[in-house]
Order: structure tokens, then C-alpha cells, then sequence
């Protein structure tokens, strides 16, 4: 499994790649069922007939067809187009390259399929959509003049835009939150640790002493996300005082304005080191780096006992259901040792903007109408529903608010909103002040006061490396050189935390990513950064 590369820019791509490793099942087809007449308003004349179009649509292994989901078909009538949705919910890593490169491409893509490493490797696929935006598209008009920084989030190195961003509600700044179990603290009767030597007595105690009372040793003391990405043990290397994880899914990071890749650290090193010695004692998952996504959200959902002691991810109901969760705590930032200030990981940019939600290819023979299509989910009642679900089903207005509706079907709030929306997948422009009129459920409320926590432990923003645009040539040779560099990060940082060895080999290690383009690719990396801070 760790052949499978992981790019992440967003909290979407991670899901989708962990569901892409449950096998769950593949595409589905949809035809929305939206027959009948339209009106002009698809400014192609008065024809009864809608322009049929055909779209990949990359989402979560949640979603519900997108052609029974009430907002998207109705937004399909309002324009006149009948969309062929091709929804692919897994596998979709192993099937991309072969339909770009084949030319059977459909008229649009949205969710998360393409990636800017995509467009500049298949550049004659997708059509640059600035001359569209400007003529058929008020609606991202207005959040590109709102939100300059979005639009250069947007704008490739050529200065097109090929694939639209979206700004999404209620969000944290930091993706991972490290948790505890209060029950089994106040039950063994211990203190919440702050220190690495705390946290691995209260391991061990979690291991021994059956905390759980089914009177046998079932307790995983530690656990986190199988892959690089978002809710790994890597959020604990801010236990130094000096970085913080960017969130991007390549453990790159800032440091007062230089580019720091982690894995050559001495902060890695040291952390490999304090994670081989918990390893080694059974207080981390033994199957922490060959489990898939689903079963490690199963273990910490087990059905008769709690098993999990402390884990890394989203939220409190999202590792643990509605029903474990109120046993589990927030446990503020470790210190590698008593006196150091830890940081833990935050990049509001990653959090709040997606990138690449939807592009047009160059077989489109109605890119206008597809404009106006894509315009259309950012209208403020389409971006009121984007994250959530659909009006009268999953959210309710009430004057100018939109109330998030509870969630039916005996779903948590998480499990309901994928279902029945794109959510980080989707395209929308919730603006600051539409934020605000959104009225989260308690869950979403409870995450963000969770995020506020940590705050007091987040880096400066000269210590958060920035989502930086690269030319095709620079990002050409970065990716060759990562693909390397990553590949052997990932089995050393698995191979040193079960087996140990890491001081033994560690010159050897830093001299391989020296072979394999080490500087080169710190030298690209900072001069975009450079450019970035403009020096
Ligand atoms: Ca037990």
C-alpha cells in the first residue's frame, strides 16, 4: 500500500484516497432524471431541449448519487442542461491517467479528480477558463474580487485559471486533533499528560491495567491514519517548539521564511526514536501502518468495548460516533520535554479554500452553458447548501440564516452532510459574512471550540509554508524528485518506528535524499517561496 502516492491539498484529497484504499465499490452512473422543458436561460435560444452534458464527478464513498441529491437537480433545470454524471467513488488514482491520456474525456470534471499536477501533465485536455468566468460567471466574479487571494489560489503559473477554487463554512484552522480517553484517565486515576514521558506512563497504563474492565488485553493504546496525510503521529513533531506539519501530505514545512522538509530533521529523528520506543512496547496500533482508513475508524468504533486510548484525526465524533465520544478529550499539544513551548499544526489557507473543484476539458462543445452551470453553484443559496446538503432536507432558511437541519437515517452529522453533499469536494463560495448566517449543528460548533484550544500553540504565519504555484517545468521536476524522496521517507519512517535503527542509519538516510535530489528540490521550493514573500 505505501507504493500508493499521496498528494494532499486538501482534507478531501486524504478521504477520498483513504476510501480509494477500502475498495469500495466503483462507479456509478446516474442520469438526474431532470427531463422535460427549460427555459432560455442557457442563453442557447429557446430550445426545449437541455444540453446534455457529460461529467466525472470524484467524490467521497458517502455520497449518494448525485443525480437523486434535490439542490444539484434543480440547478440543472434552472440553467437547461441534463447532466450524464460518471460518479466515481474509489479507484480513482488507478483509473485518472488512462482516461486523460485516452482523449475520452467527458465535458467537465468536478469534485476531487484533477489535480494542478494533472493540468500541467495533460495541459491540451483542460480549457483555460478566465474569457469564460469574465463573460458567464458573476457569481465567481464576485468571489475572486472579494477574495484576491483565492483567485491566486486559482491561477496557474501561465496565469490561466483551469480548475475553479471554492471557500467552504465553519472552519478550523488546524485539520488533526490529538485525543484521549477521560474515562479511562479517571478510571485508572491519572493525570492528563503534557510531556512524551507522560504520555507513554499513561500508555502503558492504558495497556495493562484493562481500563475497558472486559478483563481482557484488547486496548490499542495509540493509534493514527494508516499513510503520509493528514492525522499522523507527524502532528507530534511540533513537540520540539520549532515546526508544524503543513498539512499538504509531503511533511513539508516553514521556518522564519525557509523551506523546511521534515524527514531530514533532527526533530524527526527524534521523534522516529520516542515512537519506535512506544512501538516496540505495544502501546501503538501493531497494525498502525498496514491497516486501510476503514478499519482504522472501526477499531476506534468498536461496537461492544472501547478500545482506543489516544488517536490522531477530524473530530471527536468522527473517530469515535456519537456515542463513544463524550468518553474523549482533547489532549493539548506534548512537550518533547518539560519546558519546551510545542507547536501543533494549523494552515487556515488549507483549511478554508479548496482548489481544482471543477474544469472544463477542451472536448466541451458548450463551454458557455458549462460556465453558467458551474456559476451557478456559487450563487449564496447554492453555497448555503454546498456543504451541508439541500434546502428542506439537510438545511432550513429562517429569514437570512441557514439552519443546519439534525441529521435523519440514524447518521452521525459527518456520515449525513457526505452523504447528501459534496461538501469538501464541492463548489461554493461561503463568504465571511454568509459564514456567519450558516447556523453550524453542535457537532461542527463543538470542532471549531475544539480548534480554539490549540490555538495558543499554533505557529506564526513565517513559520507556515504557503500553497505556492509552480511553473509546469518546476512542478515537472519536483514531482519526479518527490516521488523518490517520498517513497523512501515512507518506508524508513514505518520500517524505524517498528524495527528501531534509525541513529544507526540516519547519515546514510540523509545521503540517500542528498542522491536522490534533496537540494535541488529545497531550491525550487524556496524560490516560489521567496517570490511568495516578495524578496
Ligand atoms: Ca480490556
Amino acid at each position: 500500500m505505501r507504493n500508493k502516492r499521496i498528494l494532499v491539498s486538501t482534507i478531501l484529497t486524504l478521504l477520498v484516497l483513504a476510501i480509494a484504499l477500502t475498495g469500495c465499490s466503483g462507479t456509478k452512473n446516474t442520469g438526474s432524471g431532470n427531463t422535460g422543458t427549460t427555459t432560455s436561460a442557457n442563453g442557447q435560444g429557446s430550445s426545449s431541449e437541455p444540453v446534455t452534458l457529460r461529467v466525472i464527478a470524484v467524490t467521497h464513498s458517502w455520497t449518494k448519487d448525485l443525480g437523486e441529491i434535490p439542490m444539484f437537480n434543480k440547478l440543472s433545470e434552472e440553467i437547461g442542461v441534463k447532466i450524464i454524471w460518471e460518479q466515481v467513488r474509489s479507484g480513482w488514482d488507478e483509473k485518472k491517467n488512462t482516461i486523460l491520456a485516452s482523449g475520452d474525456v467527458p465535458d467537465a470534471f468536478i469534485g476531487w479528480g484533477i489535480k494542478d499536477s494533472d493540468i500541467s501533465t495533460f495541459s491540451n485536455v483542460f480549457m483555460p477558463l478566465n474569457d469564460l468566468i469574465d463573460s458567464y460567471a458573476p457569481n465567481i466574479t464576485r468571489m475572486f474580487k472579494e477574495q484576491p487571494d483565492v483567485k491566486a489560489l486559482a491561477t496557474a503559473n501561465d496565469g490561466n485559471i483551469y480548475g475553479l477554487p471554492s471557500i467552504i463554512p465553519h472552519r478550523p484552522n488546524s485539520f488533526n486533533i490529538h485525543s484521549i480517553n477521560r474515562v479511562w484517565l479517571n478510571e485508572l486515576g491519572l493525570e492528563t499528560p503534557t510531556t512524551f514521558d507522560e504520555y507513554y506512563n499513561v500508555l502503558k497504563a492504558f495497556k495493562e491495567q484493562d481500563p475497558n474492565k472486559n478483563n481482557k488485553q484488547d486496548e490499542i493504546p495509540f493509534d493514527w491514519a494508516p499513510e503520509r496525510g493528514l492525522f499522523t503521529a507527524m502532528s507530534m513533531i511540533g513537540a520540539y517548539g520549532n515546526y508544524a506539519e503543513d498539512f499538504s501530505g509531503d511533511w513539508t514545512s516553514a521556518k522564519d521564511g525557509k523551506f523546511v522538509f521534515l524527514p531530514e530533521t533532527e526533530d524527526f529523528r527524534k521523534l522516529v526514536s520516542y515512537l519506535h520506543k512506544l512501538y516496540s512496547e505495544g502501546l501503538i496500533n501493531q497494525e498502525v501502518f498496514t491497516q486501510d482508513y476503514s478499519q482504522f475508524q472501526a477499531k476506534s468504533k468498536d461496537p461492544e468495548y472501547e478500545i482506543v486510548g489516544s488517536t490522531m484525526g477530524w473530530s471527536l465524533e468522527d473517530r469515535f460516533g456519537s456515542v463513544y465520544a463524550k468518553d474523549y478529550e482533547v489532549l493539548l499539544p506534548l512537550a518533547a520535554e518539560k519546558g519546551i513551548k510545542p507547536v501543533w499544526p494549523a494552515h487556515p489557507a488549507r483549511t478554508k479554500y479548496l482548489s481544482n473543484v471543477a474544469q472544463i476539458t477542451t472536448k466541451n462543445k458548450n463551454p458557455e452553458i458549462t460556465m453558467k452551470w458551474l456559476d451557478g453553484f456559487y450563487t449564496e443559496e447554492m453555497s448555503a447548501q454546498g456543504y451541508y446538503g439541500s434546502l428542506g432536507v439537510c438545511i432550513e432558511k429562517q429569514g437570512d440564516k441557514y439552519v443546519v437541519l439534525p441529521p435523519q437515517d440514524g447518521m452521525g452529522a459527518d456520515e449525513w452532510k457526505w452523504t447528501n453533499a459534496l461538501v469538501d469536494a464541492g463548489l461554493m463560495y461561503v463568504s465571511p459574512e454568509l459564514d456567519k448566517r450558516i447556523i453550524a449543528p453542535e457537532s461542527i460548533a463543538q470542532r471549531v471550540a475544539h480548534d480554539a484550544l490549540y490555538e495558543p500553540y499554533f505557529p506564526k504565519s513565517e513559520d507556515i509554508l504557503p500553497i505556492l504555484k509552480f511553473s509546469k517545468d518546476d512542478m515537472n521536476e519536483l514531482s519526479i524528485i518527490k516521488t523518490d524522496i517520498l517513497k523512501m521517507v515512507d518506508i524508513k519512517w514505518a520500517q524505524w518506528i517498528i524495527e528501531g535503527n534509525i541513529d544507526a542509519e540516519w547519515n546514510s538516510y540523509l545521503n540517500q535524499l542528498e542522491s536522490m535530489g534533496l537540494s535541488r528540490m529545497k531550491e525550487i521550493y524556496q524560490k516560489y517561496y521567496d517570490e511568495y514573500l516578495g524578496k
